[in-house]
């Protein structure tokens, strides 16, 4: 069995997604997610530029927290940036904004680069044909030059409420299977699966190797234990899988966020531990 590897999603104070917990890029909330227990963080950043490099490699360098996976989902929902939007300019800063993310990887010792609402927003069934080929054209783009860079990215399906391109591990894998690069994965969600996949842990392993990254919070969005996923068959079909990767926490910071982050490393430790035992 591997080592447990958990983080939890680290944004700054300006922004507008809910289901994070640390609010603050900063030593600070390092500290507090050390004292709790976990190895890693992931963060959630609208713009690389926006952040002083040298500073904030020594700062995880200081509290020995590597960066799982970088966040990219503030482009679009704050700078409105997407893969499928109408005026290819935009289109050409949605990519550009993610070629900065890569680079970003490539200093911070390579974590995926998560590909989540950037692909654009869309419900209108009679637009998905033409959005998927905008996105597709988008995603080539930033994938051939994240392959320059031996950097990986992570689609992550997302639920119909959000948006209806790639919703779930299948359209995510036949989408993955058409544009066939070797650096284009899955991210997977437990808040997401947990309305889309008929069985979350077929789809699990389905998915297999291409786990590039995974996000957990129960049904409500909130800690694991605080809803109805049964996450001891999740995890282990996960680990079946051979992942190796990091568990991430991008959840609700209720009751408070200390108790929210809390709750998720120690509800996951106890399942992580009676999957060792068995
Ligand atoms: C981001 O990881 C996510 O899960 C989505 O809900 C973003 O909209
Ligand atoms: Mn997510």
């Amino acid at each position: 069995m591997n080592k447990f590897n958990i983080s939890m999603v680290c944004t700054d104070s300006t922004a507008r997604f809910g289901p994070i917990v640390f609010r603050e890029i900063s030593a600070e909330s390092l500290a507090r997610m050390k004292a709790i227990g976990f190895n890693g963080v992931e963060i959630n950043i609208k713009d690389p530029s926006d952040i002083n490099l040298k500073a904030f490699i020594e700062m995880l360098e200081q509290w020995d927290m590597p960066v799982t996976a970088l966040g990219t989902g503030r482009a679009f929902g704050e700078d409105g940036l997407s893969f499928i939007d109408p005026d290819p300019k935009i289109r050409q800063k949605a990519v550009d904004r993610i070629k900065q993310h890569v680079d970003f990887s490539g200093r911070v010792g390579r974590p995926v680069v998560i590909i989540g609402l950037i692909r654009g927003k869309i419900f209108d069934p009679v637009s998905i044909p033409r959005a998927t080929a905008r996105m597709e054209e988008c995603l080539v783009k930033c994938a051939e030059y994240a392959r320059e860079a031996n950097v990986k990215l992570a689609i992550e399906p997302i639920n119909r409420y959000e948006t209806a391109l790639i919703n779930d591990v299948k359209q995510g894998l036949e989408l993955i299977d058409r544009l066939g690069m070797d650096n284009i994965g899955l991210l997977l969600d437990t808040f997401h699966m947990n309305i889309e996949e008929p069985v979350i842990e077929e789809s699990i392993r389905k998915a297999g190797k291409r786990i590039f990254h995974f996000h957990v919070a129960d049904s409500n969005r909130r800690a694991p234990g605080y809803g109805h996923i049964d996450f001891l068959p999740v995890l282990r079909e996960l680990y079946a899988t051979g992942y190796e990767g990091f568990i991430s926490g991008e959840l609700l910071p209720v009751p408070d966020p200390e108790t929210a982050a809390r709750k998720t490393y120690d509800f996951m430790k106890d399942i992580f531990t009676a999957i060792s035992n068995e």
